[in-house]
């Protein structure tokens, strides 16, 4: 009998190089796993039924390679891919390890740091290209302050802009086609993050010089430690066309960045994330930006990585019994959940339409009843609890 949860490329899964390279570092603690050569890697995510493979500049060339090791570097993971027909959708630059980075890269108050990160980026830009990469991920690890008065914030995201928008002009330069996704996260490891939320992304993009190339590389951990609804803010993204992008992964409120592996914790935030991008028949990657524990081998790294393709398919099924369970149909017709996409005013907007909406408003009766209604969300959370937890 085939598993119908074993992950195959045509279901988009794709993973950082430095997701499963993880070595298990924290700052507490040393590393509990050996190096992952990036071509194993390769052949591990392809055996597992991943479609890609992502990775910083440095995960993959070695920061201070000559220009001829880089090219045997590249090579050699080019043959990996060609061998495995893995992809490469997405590349990003570490712009947040080296101490140079320590007060900020795109919005460091010094020129020539922002110019090397530029710099760095530019040359991540090209690398990304020559195997592939259609997204481009900014993640601003190190943009943020802990001395609230070491930084002007309004002259940052001016300056912020200006790196995304030499970006930019560097990609329409060479006619590529690459779209940059930025990724929010309010706070780890700088006390409070530049960009901190995809609301404030999104309201960051509309500045830009060419808003159409910028989108969102969300994350389920980021969201969530603020205590946001990480599926709210992907609606959002989608409502906007601005999901460019999206790293999966599992986070407890309240905690530093965990990381954990895709459902791992908030199985029903999961579940209706994952309801949401099939609803949505969404075509981009379903990244993992996601960590095997500490306490793992190097096996355990592939019980990480399979388990979290796997809750994924899994809940994509239970997205699909959802979508066909008569009771879960009956419940989401007594709370009136279709009739959301109904105009609130059929006419329009015109003074006409305005003043029929007023006209024709709800008899004082009818809003006694509509108050008194009860609406049976708690019969139909009842029946999605049900659903995750199997007995149904
Ligand atoms: C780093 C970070 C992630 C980002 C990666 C891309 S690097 O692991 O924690 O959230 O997506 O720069
Ligand atoms: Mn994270
Ligand atoms: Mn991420």
């Amino acid at each position: 009998m085939t598993d119908p949860y074993a992950p195959t490329p045509a279901d988009r899964f794709t993973f950082g190089l430095w997701t499963v390279g993880n070595r298990g570092r924290d700052p507490f603690g040393h590393e509990t796993r050996p190096e992952l050569d990036p071509v194993e890697a390769v052949h591990r995510l392809a055996e597992l039924g991943a479609y890609g493979v992502n990775f910083h500049d440095d995960d993959l060339v070695p920061p201070g390679s000559s220009p001829a090791e880089r090219d045997a570097i590249v090579a050699r993971f080019r043959a990996a891919l060609d061998q495995t027909g893995l992809c490469v959708p997405m590349a990003t630059t570490n712009l947040f390890s080296h101490p140079v980075f320590k007060e900020g890269a795109f919005t460091a108050n010094d020129p020539d740091v922002r110019r090397h990160a530029v710099a760095k980026t530019l040359d991540a830009i090209d690398l990304g290209l020559e195997l592939g990469a259609e997204v481009y991920v900014m993640w601003g690890g190190r943009e943020g302050v802990e001395a609230e008065a070491a930084k002007d914030v309004r002259a940052a995201l001016d300056r912020y802009a200006e790196a995304v928008n030499l970006c930019c002009a560097y990609v329409r330069d060479q006619g590529a086609a690459l779209r940059f996704a930025l990724e929010p996260k309010p706070n780890e490891p700088r006390g409070d993050m530049l960009l901190p939320t995809v609301g404030h992304a999104l309201a960051f993009i509309e500045r830009l010089e060419w808003p159409d190339m910028v989108g969102l590389n969300p994350e389920f951990a980021h969201e969530t430690m603020s205590g946001l609804s990480f599926t709210h803010a992907v609606a959002q993204c989608l409502w906007h066309d601005k999901l460019f992008h999206i790293d999966l992964n599992a986070q407890r409120i309240g905690k530093y960045d965990q990381d954990f592996r895709f459902g791992s914790e908030g199985i029903r935030d999961a579940f209706y994330l994952v309801q949401l991008l099939e609803a949505a028949a969404w075509d981009g990657m379903r990244h993992f930006d996601a960590h095997a524990y500490r306490t793992e081998d190097r096996e355990g790294v592939w019980d990480f990585a399979r388990g979290c393709m796997r809750t994924y398919l899994i809940l994509r099924d239970k997205a699909r019994r959802f979508a066909t369970d008569p009771e879960i149909q009956a419940a989401l017709a007594a709370a009136q959940v279709d009739r959301i996409t109904e105009p609130t005013s059929p006419g329009g907007l015109g003074a006409e339409a305005v003043a029929a909406l007023r006209r024709d408003r709800p008899a004082p009766e009818t809003l006694v009843d509509l108050a008194a209604r009860g609406l049976g969300h708690e019969r139909l959370d009842q029946l999605v609890t049900e659903l995750l937890l199997g007995v149904r």
